[in-house]
């Protein structure tokens, strides 16, 4: 066999797929423009109006398939124990049995596109690289925003075998025939019968998150579905947190808010708002790099209101999917700024009657090139990372947790992050608004056993001389009537105020059995009409809920029998004393 290994396994693929094409992509402006011409004819893309959204179209993506679909993505590891209670499993033999006749010939009159990428910055010593093969002319468009593409990719290889090869196929996009496979011995992906999102955008949630947490662990790193951002004070001092919470529930506008404290000097910058890889750096802090290139942003609910930002970042060069578009060819969902125009075709390409169903998917989203956004901050690309000073664990409760609370220590705030839950979203295919556990927001992306997992956090944490504090927050707690009781977007700023006095060991906080509570005048509410009623409320530690949430952390820890780090049934116990629990 003659080639590079990276044309060697491109000869293998086409071989089986039998594409009528094979096209390099060199992630130039040109090929962009012959992506988009190509997508136009085949009715994969529709142009939006050029005038007010140059470069900006939008892509339907078939009904059945709209969001991740948890069920049908498998851990292919070896043994069945390396991928946990918490994945499904199946031996990478029989799911290359299963799959392989689904592949075969599935690229028959169609185009295969190759994709090599590299995840993190350019020049990175923590940037890793890898090559997609795809027949969906949307996903390479779309990895062309999300990674950096191309040329830069092809040098930082070279003729090395040290890629991540990742083969997908649109197959006939039926659920009953679609497999989202990771091999993490082999560090391989194959995914089939889906085009959409993390399902296809193999560098996403299956290079970066699945098998690259593997790597993590096996090198001693972090991989995290975790925003980055900076948190500048009035000082000009940045300070750099990462914050993990589910899939919806609210990275990406705390990545990129629009400060009300911008006169006292407090404002936002944005590294990341999805994925974060974490290493422990010569100064025995933690250091953190947005592997990604672009946002894949949930669009409905933003808006000039929420988040400003995006709203600037999206009129030009994005891909939207699966939005309403009004009779002017522009993009509409629900909560973008007014009511619904009457002439609104809906996300399937439907005329829109007022009081039906939904014009946009609740999964519609944005792709989006970061550097459009206007608070990336001037060090998002920097080959080192930047050095986190509080890690934040969040989701999405109508109860319990309260607005924000802070860890005792590393390993109470691992415990933390190990405990949680959130109400589910749309963002997978499953009933939306059940609470379910989801430690450190990874339940659907760790690619092994989450034991082990929470063990590598605790020994991660033994190696940090200058570990970030970690922090729980809640911006979805209601009221009696549902209505969410805290402002949330641009005002979270004020919860990050708080964050950063604590870092600084200022901020003032009530200890209670769960960990540090804010005292009822050390959050900056200035300007806030919120009753101390409210107030009150937002930051009650409830000792019933609570008990009741003890009870369920223990059911989800003892399914990883031995595999469950002593200490987190310590802090378990710990957390149950300081409750007086029975
Ligand atoms: P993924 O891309 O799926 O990982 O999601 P994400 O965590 O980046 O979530 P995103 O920021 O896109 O927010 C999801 C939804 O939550 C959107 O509809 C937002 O408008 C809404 N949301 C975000 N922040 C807040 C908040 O502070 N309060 C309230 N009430 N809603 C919020
Ligand atoms: C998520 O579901 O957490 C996302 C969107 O960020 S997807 O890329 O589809 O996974
Ligand atoms: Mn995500």
């Amino acid at each position: 066999m003659s080639g590079t290994p990276l044309e060697r396994w491109v000869d293998e693929v086409a071989a089986i797929t039998q594409p009528d094409r094979i096209v390099w992509c060199d992630g130039s402006d040109e090929e962009a423009q012959r992506l988009y011409e190509q997508g136009l004819a085949e009715k994969t893309f529709y142009r939006l109006n050029q005038k007010a959204y140059p470069g900006c179209h939008l892509h339907r993506s078939h009904p059945s398939d709209v969001a991740r679909t948890e069920h049908l993505t498998f851990i292919c590891s070896r043994r069945q124990e390396d991928a946990g209670p918490t994945n499904n499993w199946m031996s990478p033999e029989e799911a290359r049995a299963k799959t392989l006749p689904l592949f075969r010939g599935a690229m028959r009159g169609r185009t295969m596109y190759v994709l090599p990428y590299i995840m993190g910055p350019v020049g990175s010593p923590f940037s890793k690289v890898g090559v997609e093969v795809t027949d969906s002319v949307y996903v390479a468009a779309s990895m062309r925003i999300m990674t950096r593409l191309g040329k830069v990719a092809l040098e930082q290889l070279g003729s090395s075998e040290d890629f991540c090869p990742g083969l997908h196929s649109l197959g006939d996009l039926s659920p009953e025939r679609r497999f989202i496979l990771h091999f993490p011995e082999e560090r391989t992906i194959w995914s089939v019968g889906s085009g959409y999102g993390g399902n296809a955008l193999l560098g996403k949630k299956c290079f970066s998150l699945r098998i690259a947490s593997w790597m993590g662990r096996q090198e001693g790193w972090l991989a995290e579905h975790m925003l980055i951002l900076g948190l500048e004070d009035p000082s000009g001092q940045v300070w750099y947190m990462a914050a993990a919470f589910p899939s919806a529930c609210g990275k990406t506008n705390l990545a990129m808010l629009v400060s009300p404290l911008a006169d006292q000097g407090y404002r936002v910058w944005t590294v990341g708002d999805d994925i974060a890889w974490l290493r422990v750096g010569p100064d025995g802090r933690l250091w953190a790099v947005n592997p990604e290139a672009g946002f894949f942003g949930v669009a409905p609910g933003t808006s000039d209101r929420t988040n400003p930002n995006m709203m600037a970042a999206i009129r030009r060069s994005t891909i939207f999917t699966n939005v309403a578009i009004t009779q002017d060819g522009l993009p509409w969902w629900e909560g973008i700024n007014g009511t619904g125009p009457d002439s609104l075709i809906d996300w399937r390409g439907n005329r829109w009657s007022p009081g039906s169903d939904k014009a946009a998917h609740p999964n519609s989203r944005f792709t989006v090139p970061a550097r459009n956004c206007p608070s990336m901050s001037p060090h998002w690309e920097d080959p080192q990372g930047v050095p986190i000073s509080a890690i934040i664990f969040g989701g999405r409760r109508a109860r319990v947790a309260p607005l924000v609370y802070q860890s005792f220590d590393w390993q109470h705030g691992v415990f933390v992050g190990a405990g949680m839950a959130s109400e589910t979203t749309a963002a997978a295919i499953h009933a939306v608004g059940v609470t379910r556990r989801d430690p450190m927001a990874m339940l659907p992306f760790c690619g092994y056993n989450m034991g082990d997992y929470f063990a590598h956090w605790l020994r991660v944490g033994a190696r940090l001389s200058q570990p970030p504090a970690i922090f729980h927050v809640n911006w979805f707690r209601t009221g009696e009537s549902g209505q969410f009781l805290w402002p949330g977007f641009g005002e979270n700023v004020r919860v990050l105020k708080w964050i950063v006095e604590r870092v600084q060991g200022k901020g003032e906080a009530t200890e209670t059995p769960i960990g540090f509570v804010p005292t009822p005048g050390s959050l900056d509410l200035e300007g806030l009409s919120l009753s101390p009623e409210t107030m009150e409320e937002l930051l009650r530690v409830d000792r019933d809920a609570w008990e009741q949430e003890l009870a369920e952390q223990k059911q989800f820890f003892e399914q990883f029998g031995e595999r469950l780090p002593q200490e987190i049934w310590q802090e378990h116990a710990a957390l149950a004393a300081r409750l007086g629990a029975s």
